[in-house]
């Protein structure tokens, strides 16, 4: 049975491969995507994927995502390091999570180091790039299938 998970990129991850690539890498988001696609057909997963530069936004499709999502993967970019309201809408909606970074957070800035989410995710993955949601997809497969 094919599984829904929505896959949700939160601010300024639109411009990634266009500015920092030391950091973010050289792909861009919709190359990321089709990488994602790729690993998710393997594993019977139908990724809904998304990118806004809005919290509210965000907070509004983790509240849809129950229907018919039943997981889902997180790069919520900086809203990571302050949204109280994307993680309470995790909380509320208590679907399995998985938590995506690009960059390794913990190699940078102090205030990257703390995230609002790591907390109730299943699990936290930084500093593979765009691999990184592939490996948060085995995981979801990985769980979700038993
Ligand atoms: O490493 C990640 O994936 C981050 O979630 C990316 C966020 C950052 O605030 C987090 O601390 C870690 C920033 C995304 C910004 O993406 C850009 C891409 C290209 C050029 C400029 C920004």
């Amino acid at each position: 049975m094919v599984i829904p998970v929505l896959v949700l990129n939160g601010p300024n991850l639109n411009l990634l491969g266009t500015r920092e690539p030391a950091i973010y890498g050289s792909l861009t988001l919709a190359e990321i995507e089709r990488l994602a696609r790729q690993r998710a057909q393997a594993l019977d997963l139908a990724p809904d994927f998304r990118q806004s530069n809005h919290e509210g936004e965000l907070v509004s499709w983790i509240q849809e995502a129950g229907r018919p999502a039943r997981a889902i993967v997180i790069n919520a970019g900086a809203y990571t390091h302050t949204s109280l309201a994307i993680a309470d809408a995790l909380k509320a909606v208590a679907l399995p999570y998985w938590e995506v970074h690009l960059s390794n957070i913990y190699r940078r800035e102090p205030f990257r180091h703390h995230s609002y989410l790591s907390a109730g995710a299943e699990g936290v993955i930084c500093g593979l790039g765009g691999l990184g949601y592939c490996a948060a997809l085995e995981a979801v497969a990985a769980k979700l299938r038993g």
